[in-house]
This record gives structure tokens, C-alpha cells and sequence, in this order.
């Protein structure tokens, strides 16, 4: 038996992970309640039209539902350290996730991926990769479908994008692959510091059978010692039993040790960043044995995903980039520091939104000697330009990322480069991410149609 039949189930969230939790648990026939603080979570109608014999509270915390149970069934946006959770935790309530309960009831292999950037990347072209050798591969997690989902779906691999919130909530994962891609600072505004937020990335590695480690990262190497497989890559060293890469003008070219392995004219995704991913897939795909020739030509074919440095238009000489999902500092570096070398002029990169309490001097030393020019808007625009301007950035601050747009253009000239890499979170003014890079994109359009933006 999984669950004991007197236990107090409440399930927290109705978004797309609550809803899952909550479906499976009525599945299994078993009695719950649900909360969402919210009054209007995405999947609140569904489910009560759905499930409409089951307790459900919106708005605020049913302090009695809360007070007697003790199995939370907690979605990956609540915080544990949120004060009710941690109460009923600290009186001996178990957490339970989407992540632990898919990791127990499914007998298909894991590969796991977390990372502070490049996870959907690396999760999409795992899936690709398989798929072009025949494997039945399902891409889930935090990519944006919930894991329970592929219970009902029957599949030979799981390829699972975790977040750290993923991972703060499983014990052991058991993964036949772990990997961290890289750690930079994230979601300051939920962890106490930087280290807390390493360790529950670190938690990918819990039971794993075999690891990946960027060799170029310190941070994503285990804190324990360990005597499992494991296979590293590197941009830097061209080591023994290490896979190692290299970009030039005449193409893409991947060695394991000395010996090269694979090699490509160009790739369709750009940038030093897309190389080390490319890294991150190899590094699976030796540690699983799958054929080197096959997995080659599928990466050769890959487009890369919307919204991550992708080419959007040209016009009058100047190259129009969406990086809408360069969510985070690190990942705008990325982007700036791998698409430099392919930007003949100026980088005019448009930053702002909603900045999760982020320390931009690191970005704004980027900016200064990649010689960007920044264009800020939304939430924390001013806080951006101040650190940006200090550095000697050359910074207009302005509202809309559309007005950032138009100041953009205003200054670039050919060989220039406008990109829309925005280091925050979207929540001030989209609704997400990809809602901000069709914004920017149908905005390209109108501008360059002669419209107003
Ligand atoms: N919320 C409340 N009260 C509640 C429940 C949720 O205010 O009672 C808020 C949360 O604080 C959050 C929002 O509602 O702001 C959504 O939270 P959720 O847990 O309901 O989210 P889901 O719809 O279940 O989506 C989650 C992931 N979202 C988060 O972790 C915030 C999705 O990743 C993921 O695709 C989905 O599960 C399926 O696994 C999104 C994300 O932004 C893309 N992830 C972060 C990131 O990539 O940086 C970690
Ligand atoms: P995630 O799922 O971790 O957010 P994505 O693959 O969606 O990662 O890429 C998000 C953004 O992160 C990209 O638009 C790019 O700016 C940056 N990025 C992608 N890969 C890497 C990498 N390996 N290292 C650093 N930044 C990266």
C-alpha cells in the first residue's frame, strides 16, 4: 500500500503540477482536499467540474485543513519555507511531489537534467536524439508538462527537466543519468543564499546510477565523493576520457579525449552556450551507449527551441534576436558573450522585467566589455540601468519593452544587432515568457513593416 487510508491529504495548487497531483489522486480513489491561495488558479474549473465530490479552498489557507494533515501534496511555486508549510512540516507532515510520486510508480529509466539555464535545450535535443534512434522517449518536468502526465502515457525513457523547486521536494530520484548543466544565481527571492539554492539542484544526484559533470563549472560537480560512472565535457581541456569542443569559422568539431568524434560545417543553433549543451547530450548519449554516427546527424538537424537566441529578422542591416527566455543573469551573459562572436557591430540588448532580487553588476561588467548598449523597461528597469550606467554602459531606461524596442532601433545601424535577452522574469507585464518573445517579435514586425511600435 502506498498511502495509508487515515491519512489527511491536502493538495497545495491548482496550476498545471496541482491539477496533475490531484487527478492521479483521485484516480487511485483516494480522499484529499485542495488549497490554492490564488482565487482564480488555471485549472480550478476544470477540476471542480471534474472531480466535484472533492473539498477545494481558493484564496487564502483553510487554516483547519492545514492544522490536521499530514501529507502535502506540494506544487513547485510554494515555497516550503512558506510559514503554514513549514508549521505542519516541522509537526511531522511529509511532503509529497508530482516528481516522487512519478520517480515510484514508473519502471522507465531517467535522465535527469537541472541547471541554471539551457535545461529545456538540453531536455528537447535528449528527446530528438532518441527519437532518431528509435528509442520512445518522453520529454517532461519542468519544460512545462507535468511528469504524472507520462504515466498515462506508455514510454521506453523518461527525459525529466527538474527545477531546483522540483528537487528541493524528492529524497532519491535513482536517475540512470544526473546532471547539473551549470549553476548561476536564480530565484534569489526563494532561497536564503546562493548555496541553498546549489544544494537542491544537488539533489539530482540522489541514487543516480551515472553522472554528467561540466568540467568548466566547479559548482555543478557533486559535493560528495563518488565511484559511479560518470562522463565530463569541456570547452576549455582537451583531457583523456573527456569530451571536448570547439568552434571556428570553418565549423563545429567534438573530440572524446584526442580523438575528434564529431564534426559539423555549422550547426543551426548558435553560440558557445548551444555548444556546451551540445556537450551536456553527447555526454548522455556515450553514458548510454547510443550510437555516436546517428546521434551526430540528429544534432545536426536540430533548430533549437522558440524564444532561446533566436533569429527573428534583418533589415537594413540590422539582426533582430528573441532571447526572451534569458530569464536570469547568467543566462543574458550566455547569450551576449556566445552570440559576440556572430554580431559584426553593436549588441543593443533590451533588459527588464520582474528581477527576482538579482545582483546585476556581473551583467552590467558584460555589457561594458562586450560593448552593449542596454535599453531597460518594467518592473525593476531603473534598478538595472542604475548598475548598468555606473559601469559605463551606454543606457536609455524607458517603460515597455516595446518602447525599448523602438530606442533600440533608433540607435542601431547596420551589422548591429537589437536582442531581447531581458535577465528577469516576466510576471511585471506578461503573462510568461513566451507571451513577452511574441510581443517582441509581432513588435519587430510592426517596425519594420513602418508601422508604430
Ligand atoms: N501559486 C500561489 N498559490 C498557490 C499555488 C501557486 O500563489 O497556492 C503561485 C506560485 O507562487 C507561482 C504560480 O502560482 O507563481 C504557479 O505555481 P504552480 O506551482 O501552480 O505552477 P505550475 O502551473 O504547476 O507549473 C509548474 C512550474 N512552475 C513553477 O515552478 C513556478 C512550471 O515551470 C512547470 O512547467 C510545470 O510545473 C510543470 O512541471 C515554469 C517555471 O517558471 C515554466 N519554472 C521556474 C523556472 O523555470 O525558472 C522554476
Ligand atoms: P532553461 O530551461 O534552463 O531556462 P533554456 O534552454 O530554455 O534553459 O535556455 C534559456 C536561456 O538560457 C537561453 O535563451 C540562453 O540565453 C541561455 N542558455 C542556454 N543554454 C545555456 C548554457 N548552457 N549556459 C548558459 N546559458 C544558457
Amino acid at each position: 500500500q502506498l498511502i495509508s487510508t487515515d491519512t489527511q491529504r491536502v493538495v497545495i495548487g491548482l496550476g498545471k503540477t496541482g491539477y496533475s497531483m490531484a487527478t492521479w489522486l483521485a484516480e487511485q480513489g483516494l480522499t484529499f482536499r485542495v488549497i490554492d491561495t490564488r482565487t482564480a488558479p488555471p485549472y480550478a474549473a476544470q477540476f471542480v467540474a471534474e472531480q466535484p465530490q472533492v473539498e477545494v479552498c481558493l484564496g487564502r489557507w483553510q487554516a483547519d485543513w492545514m492544522n490536521s494533515a499530514n501529507e502535502l501534496y506540494v506544487s513547485p511555486g510554494v515555497a516550503l519555507a512558506e510559514p503554514v508549510i513549514a508549521e505542519a512540516i516541522a509537526r511531522g507532515a511529509r511532503v509529497v511531489s508530482d516528481i516522487g510520486l512519478y520517480a515510484r510508480q514508473s519502471t522507465a529509466p531517467i535522465i535527469a537534467v537541472t541547471g541554471s539555464n539551457g535545461k529545456s535545450t538540453v531536455v528537447t535535443l535528449l528527446g530528438e536524439v532518441a527519437r532518431h534512434l528509435g528509442i520512445n522517449a518522453a520529454v517532461a518536468g519542468n519544460i512545462g508538462k507535468p511528469v504524472l502526465d507520462l504515466l498515462h502515457e506508455p514510454h521506453d525513457i523518461a527525459i525529466l527537466e527538474l527545477s531546483s523547486f522540483q528537487l528541493e521536494m524528492i529524497d532519491e530520484l535513482n536517475a540512470q543519468v544526473a546532471m547539473v548543466l551549470n549553476i548561476s544565481p536564480d530565484h534569489m527571492d526563494r532561497y536564503p543564499d546562493f548555496a541553498a539554492y546549489r544544494l537542491a539542484k544537488h539533489r539530482i544526484f540522489n541514487g543516480c546510477e551515472s553522472l554528467v559533470v561540466n568540467a568548466d563549472d566547479v559548482l555543478t560537480q557533486p559535493l560528495m565523493s563518488s565511484k559511479r560512472p560518470f562522463q565530463a565535457y569541456s570547452l576549455q581541456r582537451k583531457d583523456m576520457g573527456m569530451l571536448y569542443g570547439e568552434s571556428n569559422p570553418h565549423g563545429v568539431r567534438i573530440f572524446d579525449g584526442l580523438e575528434e568524434r564529431m564534426a559539423w560545417d555549422a550547426l543551426r543553433i548558435k553560440g558557445r552556450h548551444n555548444l556546451q549543451n551540445i556537450l551536456a547530450v553527447v555526454s548522455v548519449a556515450k553514458l548510454m551507449g547510443w550510437p555516436m554516427p546517428e546521434v551526430a546527424q540528429a544534432i545536426g538537424q536540430f533548430k533549437g527551441l522558440p524564444h532561446r537566441t533566436e533569429w527573428v529578422a534583418e533589415h537594413e542591416g540590422i539582426t533582430y534576436v528573441n532571447d526572451s527566455k534569458g530569464t536570469n543573469v547568467g543566462a543574458t551573459i550566455a547569450a551576449i558573450e556566445g552570440l559576440a562572436s556572430d554580431c559584426a557591430g553593436r549588441m543593443h540588448v533590451l533588459l527588464g522585467g520582474d528581477s527576482k532580487s538579482a545582483d546585476f553588476s556581473a551583467l552590467a561588467k558584460t555589457c561594458a566589455v562586450q560593448g552593449v548598449s542596454a535599453y531597460t523597461y518594467g518592473r525593476d528597469g531603473a534598478r538595472i540601468a542604475s548598475v548598468c550606467t555606473a559601469a559605463g554602459v551606454p543606457t536609455d531606461s524607458v517603460t515597455t519593452m516595446v518602447e525599448a524596442l523602438a530606442a533600440a532601433r533608433n540607435k542601431a545601424t547596420s551589422g548591429d544587432w537589437v536582442i531581447l535577452s531581458p535577465a528577469c522574469a516576466s510576471f511585471d507585464q506578461f503573462t510568461n515568457f513566451e507571451a513577452r518573445g511574441d510581443a517582441f517579435v509581432a513588435a519587430v514586425e510592426t517596425l519594420l513593416a513602418g508601422g508604430e511600435s
